[in-house]
């Protein structure tokens, strides 16, 4: 006998209820279940909560249907992927699939579309397949994050990717000519004609050409030699936004000192045609504890100071289009003497193995931490701008780039505690650092003309522990929205539950509305170190509920081999002397037509899936068993699978995605026929 779906919603209440009474029984023993409590006062004393507790909580709690005010864009370091958060909820809504691959995405794991993207990272010695994730970057319009674009860096292999926020997809990775690896950045200029990025750790470049190729380039290394060969690179990656593409035909390159460059910042309003750069090592140790050398980190941190880079990148693109420059492995390259010559770069001095480089709202500051020194020092664009018009230099470094007198463009330092790293701001003219030994986050005043009593703490708050980057909405933007801040904490000690000896990490969300800061919410993060995060409002992301019929989502296209229902086949042919099985598919619940795929071994397969539905949510996967092969097709979304069938047999194809009461029973066959 059929339900109908009143009878099947009773029956469904009833077995609920039942089996809430019947548990509360069995665990208290026969005593009957407690009456459901009251008032908040009684759930504060049954849960041992505290009014802060319970305040944070109704700060924070989102119930199902309403939305977060903000999403948070946040690394996963380790995992080569992106997280994305709702601020204020702490909840994670989705871990986009960039470096590495991921089955339930189908990332690397079937569709042929997505090995293709992930192909583009691929450095010629060897398949890559994870990264070092540590600074996304929103795409900007007149410097504003306008929500289009999503970039990323990896470090470990110097590369970088374009995710849309159309679909929350990653479109493309691009390996970084002549670096190893790279850090700072991503950071796009204020209209995203660029995205910039600096290597981390210097390369070791060709002695004669100049640049860097992966497993072929080599240079013995000695202290000497690291001098004079190894380089370290700062990029400007073209980005053409109608294609949501990096072109390195228009991207520059260029060449730095072996220091190693560290974070990155490019400029708006008077800061606008600047980037910037921390970096450390102007000891250019290279270490050698086995020749009794001091250890790698102590050489690094002899000097007083290590140099601010700051580079004139519209002067730098117009030489490049005037012609300067060489091409070397694939990118124009302007060599640092050149650059030195054209008065492109210029540093200055900065306290002590710095980290962090942070921009005020106006652009008119740019703040450095010291790492070593507990002091922030914020610099005027202004003045480093006057001092290099003037000349105002105190020495060339080795290299024979001028070296900008301290006292010249320096314009407050601010002692804000042991171990600053990373400064955030909000809309009320305060910045945030982040003090990694101190376990806390300052808060202090800018100065004129954001407040006349400016530079100096007002307040602090300790965070548990460890605090790497800080993260409010739209900071390192002209309009920082405040509110909320994230601290990105390395450790969380005693804070959660053990789950072994690799504890998870710790995203705590503080409230930074009203005149004291509150703790409200700790986030374990398990699956990497969560270097920065990018927040932005939520209503400026306008992402796609389901795709047009037939897209592909690399290209937002139409799929060449979309089909609709009822035209699915199989086409069998020779292709340039080898044989080709060609099967047009569509999916739809609960059918995968054709439901038996035949081919003959050693035929090359290619499967194109369309997803046939237009309704939201319903997507189904595609795997074949014991091929290594998964893929998602989202509503509307053709692909491509493709594999030689080496081995013949029959092989269980099934949907991966629980899309209907009859899921189960969509599958069907591949037949490799002997
Ligand atoms: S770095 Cu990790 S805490 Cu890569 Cu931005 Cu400062
Ligand atoms: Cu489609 Cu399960």
């Amino acid at each position: 006998t059929k339900l109908t779906r009143r009878e099947f919603l009773s029956f469904g209440g009833g077995f609920i209820a039942g089996f809430a009474v019947g548990a509360g029984i069995s665990r208290l023993g026969g005593g009957g279940a407690p009456a459901a409590p009251a008032s908040f006062a009684e759930i504060m004393e049954q849960r041992g909560l505290t009014q802060q507790d319970a305040i944070a909580a109704l700060k924070t709690y989102t119930p199902g249907g309403k939305y977060d005010e903000f999403i948070m864009f946040a690394s996963g370091g380790h995992s080569g992927q992106v997280l994305v958060i709702g601020v204020p909820s702490m909840r994670l809504y989705k871990v986009i699939a960039v470096f590495t691959p991921e089955p339930w995405q189908g990332y690397g794991y079937g569709l042929k579309e997505t090995h293709e993207v992930l192909k583009g990272g691929y450095n010629g010695i060897r398949p890559l397949s994870w990264g070092d994730t540590h600074h996304p970057e929103i795409s900007r319009t007149n410097a504003e994050f306008d929500g289009e674009w999503l970039f990323i860096n990896d470090k470990a292999n110097g590369r970088a990717a374009v995710i849309s926020l159309k679909d929350f997809e990653t479109k493309q990775i691009v390996k970084v000519p002549n670096t190893q690896t790279v850090h700072g950045g991503c950071f796009a200029t204020p209209n995203t004609e660029y995205v910039a990025i600096v290597s981390q750790y210097a390369t070791p470049w060709d002695p004669e050409k100049g640049g860097y190729i992966p497993g072929e380039t080599y240079v013995e290394l000695t202290e000497e030699n690291y001098k004079k060969y190894f380089r370290g690179t700062y990029t400007f990656l073209a980005f053409d936004r109608k294609r949501g593409r990096f072109d390195l035909s228009k991207s520059f390159q260029i060449e730095l000192p072996p220091y190693t460059q560290d974070l990155v910042a490019v400029g708006w309003g008077p800061s606008d045609g600047l980037a910037f750069c921390n970096s450390f090592n102007t000891e250019l140790a290279v270490g050698g504890v086995l020749k009794g050398k001091p250890p790698l980190e102590i050489g690094m941190s002899q000097n007083d100071f290590d140099y601010l880079h700051v580079i004139l990148w519209k002067k730098a693109e117009q030489y490049v289009k005037e012609g300067g420059g060489e091409v070397i492995n694939g990118i124009r390259v302007i060599r640092l003497k050149e650059a030195v010559k054209e008065g492109l770069i210029y540093f200055v001095p900065e306290p002590k193995s710095p980290h962090g480089c942070d921009i005020t709202p106006n652009g008119d500051y740019v703040c450095v931490s010291g790492k070593l020194d507990p002091v922030v020092t914020v610099y005027s664009v202004e003045k480093i701008k006057r001092a290099i018009e003037e000349k105002k230099f105190e020495k060339k470094d080795p290299y024979g780039v001028p070296v900008l007198k301290f006292d010249e463009v320096v314009e407050a330092q601010i002692e804000v505690g042991l171990g600053p790293l990373h400064t955030e701001f909000d809309d009320k003219g305060y910045a945030y650092t982040s003090l990694f030994i101190d376990n806390a986050v300052a808060r202090w005043k800018l100065g004129p003309p954001y407040n006349e009593d400016g530079w100096k703490v007002v307040e602090r708050i300790p965070i548990n522990y460890n605090v790497g980057h800080l993260a409010t909405p739209e900071s390192n933007s002209p309009t920082p929205k405040g509110k909320y801040l994230v601290s990105l904490n390395k450790w969380s000690i005693e804070r959660f539950p053990l789950v072994g000896p690799l504890h998870p990490q710790n995203f705590q969300l503080i409230d930074i509305s009203g005149e004291r800061m509150q703790l409200l919410y700790d986030m374990p993060i398990g699956l990497g170190e969560p270097h920065y995060a990018k927040i932005i409002s939520i209503e400026k992301l306008k992402p796609l509920d389901v795709y047009p019929a037939g897209t592909d989502p690399l290209t937002f296209q139409p799929h060449p081999k979309a089909i609709q229902q009822g035209q699915e086949r199989i086409e069998r042919k020779q292709e340039n002397g080898k044989w080709v099985t060609e099967i047009y598919a569509t999916l739809i619940r609960s059918t995968i037509t054709p439901d038996i795929m035949k081919a003959k071994v050693g035929d090359i397969v290619r499967i194109y899936l369309t997803n046939v539905e237009y309704t939201r949510d319903a997507t189904h996967g595609f795997c074949i068993a014991e091929y290594n092969i998964n893929a998602s097709l989202e509503p509307g979304e053709t692909g491509t699978i493709e594999f030689v069938a080496d081995k013949p047999g029959v092989y269980a194809i099934y949907c991966t995605e629980f899309c209907s009461p009859l899921h189960l029973e969509m599958a069907g066959w591949l037949v490799i026929e002997p």
